[in-house]
């Protein structure tokens, strides 16, 4: 069957690639030599594109290449995923060993438009800096009483499930496939990492469900995960334990995972979330983490799929009063001793930050400490503490900065870790994102995850090009004016210098300075009415600082040189604390309230100025979204000015005013 592109239901956002995007490719002669799959998809994407603009594309050279302004061509000697980009003697040549490359290679021709068909140019490699580029959908099958459809989500419903049920949404499905691979993605995880009763029989007798999915998924590139119970033998009616030493266990893993390539021969592997947050794990039966991963690498290894084991290990129930348990310390702790111990197919996933996505947070020492064990990083597209969608909270530059940065002083994150995920944060929502301007965020990923050297602004202009590709400059220039800096406005009205939380308990919504305060989860700010911040020195406190190589350790043991947008992360301050940047902390805090406030003002004012560039429906949503942005902003900076002032009774410097 030849292949189609995809049809958008009425009325949803084509996102990154809407049909201007294709006019340069579309308006040319191609030709397409070689076969398999995924050629068939570059094929019908090239010809959906000339349909629309009037070139044409052939698949047999007539009368030579020289005759076509684009050719796609398979050629061996390329790695799987790499392509090749030149032109020359007027036609602009990509090449690769198979349709995955070319693939990759047609949507960089995209990005390129009209650049791409100009002058001459050497052939160019390009390949991805990182072999997984995975997104996990934290998307529940059934409802969820407390967590909804979706867990921390807000872009509406399940792309893939509803009510229980599988929704049968192909075409919806192969849309968000073509996005996602037009941004470098290829590899999904479509349920919960927290796997209740119904999601875990997706394992078995549901898998046909998976299976219709990673049909779709396919056609672009991309493999197919799925999360699973630790428990599932003990689940799913096999045998009465989930020792992962147990002969009988290993011997059901083995058999539902040769069942799951059965139905998905391309499977990508297991997603485990164990021992955390009230999910079953080897702990029960007095077996480590790497028992656990190795149990299921074993069932795994035969098809070539891989387990990601999430680090994220903490004890939730934590005693407040307790003030020798550590929440940061927790991932390093369980895991750096078991460095050298997990299988080949065993990746190690961990979240960037220590605690749990905060705005800001030192990057996790595991990355890093654990040389012998694959890794694989995690960040958070879906905006859970980044204000849920209803804030523009562009994270590009937060995750760059992670990418960047060097555990051993060398090697940069983007090059240790074998695998980059982030959490999505689509849905069933017109934008995909809830907010429009959210797409930049899982565009973003997916671009750093291929390059975690690239320039975030370099990838927010691609985004803004291929979103809007006939912007005028103005709407170009406002676009960058309101994403651009969004991150750290956003830090600048939230929880200050690296603290975190202070957000309402359960949903995680708006500011509740103490709404973590006195609870279980290990999230502590410790303000009284002398200072604030969490003593993690190795010399007076929680010796946290001390799991970093050497000269990260000592740049954060003292809060002389920690950097101050982690200094109340690292140390408890006494509000008179003169920060590296000259203020005292308490009016630091006084003056990045009001800035963010003031940056989310201007930012609504140019959203304002761009009516009538852009399509009305998407401009109204995101004047909306501001509009509860700025309120919500401004609650944040009163209470947060406001419990600072009255803890500490320091007034501000510049009698602004504070309740
Ligand atoms: C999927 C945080 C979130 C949870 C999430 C968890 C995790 O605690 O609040 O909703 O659970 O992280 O990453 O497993």
């Amino acid at each position: 069957m030849p292949f189609t592109v995809p049809v958008l239901p009425e009325g949803v956002d084509p996102a990154w690639l809407p049909p201007g995007a294709f006019r340069a490719v579309g308006s040319r002669r191609t030709l397409i030599q070689g076969s398999g799959p995924l050629v068939e998809t570059v094929h019908g994407e090239a010809a959906w594109a000339c349909a629309r603009f009037g070139g044409g594309v052939d698949r047999a050279a007539g009368s030579g290449t020289s005759a076509y302004d684009l050719v796609f061509r398979v050629e061996q000697g390329y790695r799987d995923e790499e392509f090749a980009c030149g032109r020359s003697g007027g036609t602009t040549v990509v090449t690769a060993s198979g349709g995955r490359g070319l693939l990759y290679g047609l949507f960089h021709v995209v990005r390129l438009g009209e650049d791409a068909f100009h002058g001459e140019r050497p052939a160019e490699v390009h390949r991805p800096a990182v072999a997984l580029r995975m997104l996990d959908h934290w998307d529940n099958v059934a409802v969820h009483p407390v967590m909804g459809q979706v867990e921390r989500g807000y872009a509406g419903g399940s792309l893939f499930w509803r009510d229980g049920r599988a929704r049968g949404e192909s075409e919806r499905v192969r849309a968000y496939a073509r996005l996602l691979a037009a941004c470098g993605i290829n590899a999904v995880a479509v349920n919960n990492v927290n796997v209740h009763e119904t999601e875990a029989h997706l394992l078995t007798d549901r898998i046909g469900d998976v299976a219709a999915l990673a049909e779709q998924f396919r056609a672009y590139g991309i493999r197919t995960h799925l999360s699973v119970t630790f428990a599932a033998p003990v689940v799913l009616g096999g045998p009465a334990t989930a020792d992962p030493l147990d002969a009988g266990v290993r011997g059901w893993w083995a058999e539902a995972t040769a069942r799951v390539y059965e139905s998905i021969p391309d499977f990508g592997g297991y997603v485990v979330k164990a021992d955390s947050e009230g999910q079953p794990g080897p702990f029960a039966y007095g077996r480590s983490h790497a028992d656990g991963a190795n149990m299921l690498a074993a069932a795994l290894e035969p098809y070539g799929g891989t387990v990601h084991w999430r680090a994220f290990v903490y004890d939730h129930r934590q005693d407040w009063r307790d003030r020798s348990t550590d929440r940061a310390r927790a991932a390093y702790d369980h895991f750096a001793p078991l460095d050298g111990e997990f299988a080949a197919n065993a990746v190690l996933q961990v979240k960037h930050g220590p605690m749990d996505f905060q705005v800001r947070e030192p990057v996790s020492p595991v990355i890093g400490a654990m040389p012998r064990t694959r890794l694989a990083v995690e960040f958070q597209a879906t905006q859970e503490y980044t204000g849920q969608q209803r804030h523009v909270c562009w994270l590009g530059p937060m995750w760059s900065e992670v990418l960047r940065f060097r555990p051993d002083a060398e090697t940069a994150v983007g090059a240790l870790a074998d695998g980059l995920v982030a959490v999505s944060n689509a849905g069933d929502d017109p934008y995909w994102t809830g907010h429009p301007l959210a797409q930049a965020n899982l565009y973003t990923f997916g671009r750093l995850a291929w390059d975690p050297g690239a320039g975030p602004g370099d990838v927010l202009r691609e985004w803004i090009g291929l979103t809007h590709p006939d912007a005028p400059e103005r709407l170009v220039d406002g676009l960058h004016a309101v994403l651009d800096g969004s991150w750290r406005t956003y830090e600048k009205y939230t929880a200050p210098l690296g603290v975190g939380f202070m957000v309402q308990p359960g949903h995680h919504y708006g500011p509740s300075v103490d709404g973590y305060e006195y609870s279980p989860w290990g999230t502590y700010h410790f303000a009284d009415r002398d200072g604030v911040g969490v003593d993690r020195s190795a010399a007076t406190g929680t010796g946290y600082a001390a799991q970093y190589a050497k000269v990260w350790a000592e740049v954060y043991e003292s809060p002389d040189t920690c950097p101050d947008e982690l200094a109340l992360f690292f140390h408890h301050l006494p509000y008179g604390h003169v920060l590296r940047g000259g203020s005292t902390l308490i009016q630091h805090i006084y003056d990045t309230r009001f800035e963010g406030v003031a940056e989310v003002e201007a930012a609504r004012e140019v959203w304002g100025s761009l009516a009538g560039l852009m399509e009305p429906a998407r401009h109204a949503r995101v004047a909306e979204l501001y509009e509860e942005q700025l309120r919500s902003a401004r609650e944040w900076r009163d209470q947060v000015n406001s419990y600072f002032f009255r803890k500490s009774g320091v007034p501000d410097a510049r009698g602004r005013r504070i309740y």
